[in-house]
């Protein structure tokens, strides 16, 4: 990519279904940046299987990805799409940063202390290792800014380290990233749950809305949707996380401020509340879905194999750059 555009690279792991946490935290954002900025997005399945998948639906749960990256606005024709897997210069960095990266700096990731905690015995060294292969993923491709969800910033934060300290050890090489979170949605919690965030891996269905989620379906999980004492409308995420978590999936859904959202419903209860709420989510989700379900697998797979062609000579590049330093050429 040779102009003056910064670059941003962002993924998802096909680990499931996509919720509007994914979308609205994450994706949205991408969306709105393709005209700025060198784009590239990867679908991150070697992330994906530091927990357990099933094989026979795991090539398919790839390509759902990357529907939902085009249904969502992803334009493959201004932005670059690809597998993670597909490009070796991945591990291959990712290796050599376990080189650079201490035991102390994985110890204080928080997703891996509440990943693990589900799964003690059986928690796999890859789950561990999680955020130095995407250290890697951001820094072969000489990355201005990681747009990513709350939940992903330390992660970005140690990518950072990595860079720093590898520069220092064997002189400038990496760009240092900059993380870019939402300032509303960046956290989208559970409807279950309000005090955790949505999650493709929760353990009941009521915790999310997925983009496949059948609107009848969804609209009954708004209503169900677990709410505060009370009955006032207000942000507060303290007194209100439940309520705060609504009028953030309203407003992002309805371009309508969480100040506007509080006067329309100042007088009313939770009832009409969530009733319209679950009507703006249904009717999303159908919009959606249209496009969704419209991708044929077949292009979805020529999308990736152009995406891959486009940023393979730029990751072995930077991989050839980082082995001369150490002296591996
Ligand atoms: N609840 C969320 N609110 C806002 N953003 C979120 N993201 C994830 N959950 C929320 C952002 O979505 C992007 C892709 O996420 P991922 O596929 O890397 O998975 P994750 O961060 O581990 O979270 P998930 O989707 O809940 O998956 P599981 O349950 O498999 O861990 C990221 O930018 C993420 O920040």
């Amino acid at each position: 990519m040779i102009n003056n555009k910064k670059t941003i690279f962002s993924g998802v792991q096909p680990s499931g279904i996509l919720h509007i946490g994914n979308y609205l935290g994450a994706i949205v954002q991408w969306v709105e940046m393709q005209n700025q900025y060198n784009c590239i997005f990867c679908v991150v399945d070697y992330h994906a299987i530091t927990v357990k998948q099933d094989p026979k639906k795991f090539s398919q749960q790839i390509l759902d990805v990357v529907k939902i990256y085009l249904a969502s606005g992803i334009n493959p024709d201004k932005s670059i799409i690809f597998q993670q897997s597909d490009i070796s210069a991945h591990t291959e960095l990712a290796w050599i940063l376990n080189c650079v990266a201490y035991m102390t700096d994985l110890n204080r990731m928080t997703q891996f202390k509440e990943k693990a905690e589900k799964n003690k015995e059986t928690v796999s060294v890859g789950l561990y290792d999680y955020p130095v292969l995407m250290a890697a993923d951001i820094l072969l491709y000489n990355t201005d800014i990681v747009p990513v969800g709350e939940d992903q910033a330390q992660h970005v934060e140690l990518a950072r380290t990595l860079a720093q300290r590898f520069n220092n050890q064997f002189g400038e090489t990496f760009k240092i990233p900059e993380v870019m979170i939402k300032k509303i949605g960046a956290r989208i919690m559970g409807l279950d749950d309000p005090t955790k965030k949505m999650s493709k891996s929760a353990t009941s269905v009521a915790n999310y809305i997925a983009l496949t989620d059948d609107p009848i379906v969804a609209t009954k999980k708004i209503t169900r949707a677990v709410t505060d004492s009370g009955s006032e409308i207000k942000y507060d995420k303290k007194a209100k996380p439940a309520i705060s978590n609504l009028l953030t999936i309203y407003s992002l859904l309805s371009n309508k401020s969480i100040e506007e959202l509080e006067i329309k419903y100042q007088d009313k209860g939770y009832g009409v509340f969530k009733k319209d709420l679950a009507e703006i989510v249904g009717n999303f989700l159908s919009q959606f879905q249209k496009k969704y379900y419209s991708f044929k697998d077949n292009d979805i797979r020529e999308i990736l194999q152009q995406g891959s062609k486009l940023v393979e000579p730029i990751a072995f590049k930077a991989l050839k750059n980082v082995k001369e330093k150490l002296g591996l050429l």
